[in-house]
């Protein structure tokens, strides 16, 4: 029995571009992850297994796969008052501003919600990775009685310069907040964390950009500061003002908003135990698609992650996800590598076709060889090519891919002619 009212709102992207290119065509909620489902379905998936059912989804861009995949993957019954909406700010701004930041964007959302019933909104970040129990954090914000909660974990110095760090007295009270401190900025901010976190080496305590608020608190924070993001301007502002509660959340929890980190956190769902458990009794709901079952002949497959509707013939996979409707070709072997698959399958005549006009098919050609890449939905990949990201090659941007962090990015749709080497 859900005694909470709430209503969640998940932050689904700025202008994206740390996750270039694979947002150039799409918006950032609807960036596909571990094979079968996208980025958005990971916050939505953690309010609706804590028994949150009423979600707004904040995005710059609307776009059409955003809004099939929410039509066909979140639909309630009649019975029940939860809905996924998204609000996209080229509906809702005014002259010529867009959401200006985080704060700004449930600004505009709170229009929205006059003529909702909720206590407490919920806020979260699109571009994280983790399973939390938002009913657990929302009961330690009503024991601790406070008006704003920010759920917190110790992590690195490296990782500080990336978020808002702060300090809270022995009650979790926050008392200082600073956003992304430069190194130098560092030695004052060390907090009292567990023996097993300092040998770690994370004696900071970072802000997950995930707040609950008092609906008349936020309104007044919202209406009284001019500032447009949380983190830079709402929090730093408020401390002193308001009971501010963190709550420290034990679990694992990674931000999956650059390309690096996001080819990371795909890459590690095929060790053993993966930090991130999509085999766990809490589902990560995504649309259900009723593709066939997976077809493998003659592949040696080395931890790898296959979704459905697969058809694989390649030598050997080794450390990769293989996204929905993948094929790949006779001979070929991929390694530490994202393949996200394509969106429809090629009939026998499109592919008896394609064969005649000598262009690729959709998916990866036989005798290819790949590593460290992710290759985008429905690229078109011949035969004998070799893409070989790593450390030694430098950013860049190219018609066909990108590269970053030495990953090479193979652009959606892209074709890569048979022979190609990148
Ligand atoms: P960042 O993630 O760097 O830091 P920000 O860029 O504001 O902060 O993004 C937070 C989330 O909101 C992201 O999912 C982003 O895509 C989305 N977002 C940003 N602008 C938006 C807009 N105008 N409309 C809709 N969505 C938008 C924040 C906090 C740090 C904290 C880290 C933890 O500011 O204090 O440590 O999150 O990841
Ligand atoms: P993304 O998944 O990269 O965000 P979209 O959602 O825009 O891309 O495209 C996926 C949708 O478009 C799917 O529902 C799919 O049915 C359809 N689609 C895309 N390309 C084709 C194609 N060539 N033939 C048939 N359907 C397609």
């Amino acid at each position: 029995m859900i005694k909470h009212n709430v209503i969640s709102v998940v932050l689904g992207g700025g202008k994206g571009t740390r996750l270039y290119p694979l947002t150039h065509q799409r918006s950032k909620p609807a960036v596909p992850i571990a094979g079968k489902y996208r980025l958005v379905d990971i916050p939505i998936s953690n309010c609706l297994n804590s028994g949150y059912n009423r979600i707004f989804v904040l995005t710059q861009y609307n776009s059409a796969s955003l809004n099939s995949h929410i039509k066909n993957t979140y639909n309630f019954s009649v019975f029940s008052k939860g809905f996924v909406d998204i609000l996209a700010a080229e509906q809702t701004h005014e002259g010529e501003k867009w959401y200006q930041g985080t704060a700004d964007a449930v600004r505009h959302l709170l229009r929205y919600l006059q003529h909702h019933d909720y206590e407490h909104l919920l806020i979260l970040s699109g571009d994280q990775l983790y399973q939390i129990d938002f009913q657990e954090m929302i009961e330690n914000h009503i024991a601790a009685e406070a008006e704003i909660s920010v759920a917190t974990i110790p992590v690195n110095a490296k990782d500080a310069t990336s978020f808002g760090i702060l300090k809270s007295d022995e009650e979790g009270n926050i008392t200082s907040f600073i956003e992304k401190p430069n190194s130098s900025l560092l030695p004052p901010w060390v907090s009292e964390v567990s023996e097993e976190m300092r040998t770690e080496g994370r004696i900071y305590l970072a802000s997950m950009g995930i707040y609950v608020f008092n609906k008349t608190v936020l309104k007044k924070i919202l209406a009284e500061s001019s500032g447009v993001d949380f983190g830079k301007e709402l929090l730093p502002e408020a401390i002193g003002n308001y009971r501010i509660h963190s709550y420290q959340y034990p679990g694992y929890w990674t931000d999956i908003g650059t390309i690096d980190s996001f080819f990371e956190a795909n890459i590690s769902l095929t060790d053993d135990i993966p930090k991130f458990n999509l085999f766990d009794k809490h589902t990560i709901f995504t649309r259900g698609r009723m593709l066939p079952p997976s077809k493998v002949s003659g592949t040696k497959l080395e931890k790898v992650v296959i979704a459905d509707g697969c058809i694989v013939a390649g030598e050997e996979i080794e450390r990769s996800v293989i996204g929905i409707r993948s094929r790949i070709g006779a001979g070929t072997v991929i390694k530490t590598t994202y393949m996200m698959g394509s969106d429809f399958y090629q009939t026998l005549e499109e592919i008896a076709h394609t064969n005649t006009q000598d262009s690729p098919l959709v998916g990866v050609g036989e005798n290819c060889y790949i590593e460290n890449a992710i290759l985008d939905k429905n690229c078109c990949i011949g035969n004998n090519v070799r893409i070989k990201g790593g450390a030694h090659l430098e950013d860049g941007d190219f018609d066909t891919h990108a590269i970053r962090d030495g990953i090479i990015v193979v652009k959606k749709r892209a074709v890569i002619p048979s022979g190609t080497e990148i």
